[in-house]
């Protein structure tokens, strides 16, 4: 998988995000420090909202293949100033979280990711699951195998089995 590292403001759900990713059972943990996850990285928002810390997420970037900067549907104003994605020789994807609250207006945060530089922005809930497996469709690499892919290949695998013990009888 490329490496993506994700950032946004405190609460946007970014951890959230991750274990979502991972497929793990979703719980609520402040995030103190970057938190290298494998082809995961989780910053604290107070990196993106803190000036005096606002250069770490810049070279942070630099750790992945890819940059998330996450904009959750309830924000009330974005804290990415416009064209901020020419800061980083990165590709960088914007992500409108938290699609699922009613509160929320994605299209909204959306038009403030795309004002960023975002050209491809995915919508998701970590709660229902909508858009997270876009985002691990495009940070598959060639050979990756996604969970839901090797559900399909081991059938695969038992079916042409079954068929060979099939003319094995005959
Ligand atoms: N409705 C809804 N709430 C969400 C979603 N994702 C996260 N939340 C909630 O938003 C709150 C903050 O989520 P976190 O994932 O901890 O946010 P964060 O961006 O990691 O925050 P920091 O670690 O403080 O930077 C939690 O109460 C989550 O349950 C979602 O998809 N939908
Ligand atoms: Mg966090």
């Amino acid at each position: 998988m490329r490496k993506i590292v994700l950032m946004g403001r405190t609460g946007a759900g970014k951890t959230t995000l991750t274990q979502a990713l991972k497929g793990e059972k979703l719980i609520y943990k402040k995030t103190q420090y970057v938190n290298f996850q494998g082809a995961l990285i989780d910053t604290p928002g107070e990196y993106a909202e803190t000036k005096r810390l606002g250069y770490a997420p810049a070279l942070y970037a630099y750790e992945a293949d890819v940059v998330g900067l996450l904009c959750s549907s309830t924000e009330p104003f974005s804290l990415f100033p416009p064209c901020v994605t020419c800061m980083v020789n990165r590709e960088v994807v914007g992500i409108v979280t938290k699609t699922d609250d009613p509160q929320g207006d994605p299209e909204r945060a959306a038009g403030w990711l795309r004002l960023a530089g975002c050209k491809k922005i995915f919508f998701v809930s970590s709660y229902s699951g909508e858009g997270v497996a876009e985002i691990l469709e495009h940070l598959k690499e060639p050979g990756d195998v996604l969970p839901w892919e090797q559900k399909v290949k081991q059938k695969t695998t038992k079916t042409h089995k079954n068929s060979k013990n099939d003319l094995k009888s005959c």
